[in-house]
C-alpha cells in the first residue's frame, strides 16, 4: 500500500512538472510578448529560409493618388508591414527621394510633399520594418514638371493691334505670374496674368482662379505673317520660361 502511494506521488509529481514545462512553452510571458522574430535569433528555424517565404516580410501597399499642388505633390495611399507599424512611405519623383509620409495604424497615409526641382513620375516606396526589404508600392500617371503651363484661347487682329486672351500658371506657386509678348524678335511687357478664370481653378485645384490674361497689344509695326506672336510665360521657382500658348500671326 505504501509503495502504491509513493508511485502515485511520483506520477503526480512528473505530471505537474510536465504541465509546467508545457505551460512555459505555450503561454507567452510578459517579457516575451514582444520578442524579436525567431528568424533574427542565432539559431533561426528552417522555415525562415524557405522559398518564396522571404517576401512575406516585406511591406505592401498602394499609391492611390498623386495630384500636383503648389510647390509639390499631394499623395495618398495605404502601406502596412507584417512585422508592425506604422510604416514610413518615401515619395520619389523621377527616381529621386523628395520626402516621406507616415502611415497611421490602419496603414492609410496622405499629405503634401514639397518638390522644389525634381521632375518625372511620382512613385511611393514603403520602408521595411523587421524582416524583409523596402518595397515599391506603386507609381502615379502624374509627371511632375516645373515650367509654366497654360493656353492661348483667343487672338484677333485689326491691322494695327492684336488682342490675346488666355491663361497661364506656374505649378510652383499660387500667385499670378507674368507674361511677355514676343513679336519680330522683341519681348513686350511684362503683363500680369491675374484675370479671374474659374475654369482654370476647377481644372487645377489649389491654384485659385486668378491666372487669366487679356492683353490688347499694339506693336510698332505689323508685319503680317512674316512674324508670329508668341506669349511667353515667365517661370517661377524650378523650371524655365515656356510658351504654353503657342503662336499666331496677324
Ligand atoms: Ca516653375
Amino acid at each position: 500500500m505504501k509503495a502504491h502511494r509513493e508511485l502515485a506521488r511520483r506520477t503526480l509529481g512528473c505530471l505537474a512538472a510536465a504541465l509546467t514545462s508545457i505551460a512555459l512553452l505555450v503561454l507567452p510571458t510578459a517579457t516575451t510578448a514582444h520578442a524579436a522574430s525567431p528568424c533574427t535569433s542565432d539559431n533561426p528555424p528552417d522555415w525562415c529560409f524557405e522559398e518564396p517565404g522571404d517576401w512575406m516580410y516585406d511591406p505592401t501597399g498602394t499609391l492611390s493618388s498623386a495630384v500636383r499642388s503648389p510647390g509639390g505633390v499631394t499623395v495618398s495611399g495605404h502601406a502596412v508591414d507584417p512585422d508592425g507599424g506604422p510604416v514610413t512611405v518615401g515619395i520619389t519623383v523621377g527616381g529621386a527621394l523628395v520626402g516621406s509620409l507616415t502611415a497611421d495604424q490602419s496603414g492609410a497615409f496622405s499629405g503634401f510633399v514639397s518638390v522644389p526641382t525634381a521632375t518625372g513620375t511620382v512613385c511611393a516606396v514603403a520602408t521595411n520594418i523587421g524582416m524583409g526589404v523596402d518595397a515599391g508600392i506603386g507609381c502615379s500617371s502624374l509627371t511632375v514638371g516645373h515650367d509654366p503651363i497654360g493656353g492661348l484661347d483667343v487672338y484677333t487682329g485689326n491691322g494695327t493691334s492684336v488682342i490675346l486672351k488666355g491663361w497661364t500658371l506656374d505649378p510652383d506657386t499660387t500667385d499670378p505670374i507674368q507674361v511677355t509678348v514676343n513679336y519680330a524678335g522683341t519681348d513686350y511687357g511684362p503683363f500680369t496674368a491675374n484675370v479671374s478664370r474659374p475654369d482654370v481653378a476647377t481644372a487645377h485645384p489649389g491654384y485659385g482662379a486668378y491666372h487669366g490674361y487679356e492683353i490688347t497689344f499694339t506693336p510698332p509695326v505689323l508685319y503680317g505673317c512674316n512674324f508670329a506672336f508668341q506669349v511667353k510665360s515667365l517661370n517661377v521657382g524650378g523650371g524655365t520660361d515656356s510658351y504654353p500658348g503657342g503662336y499666331f500671326c496677324s
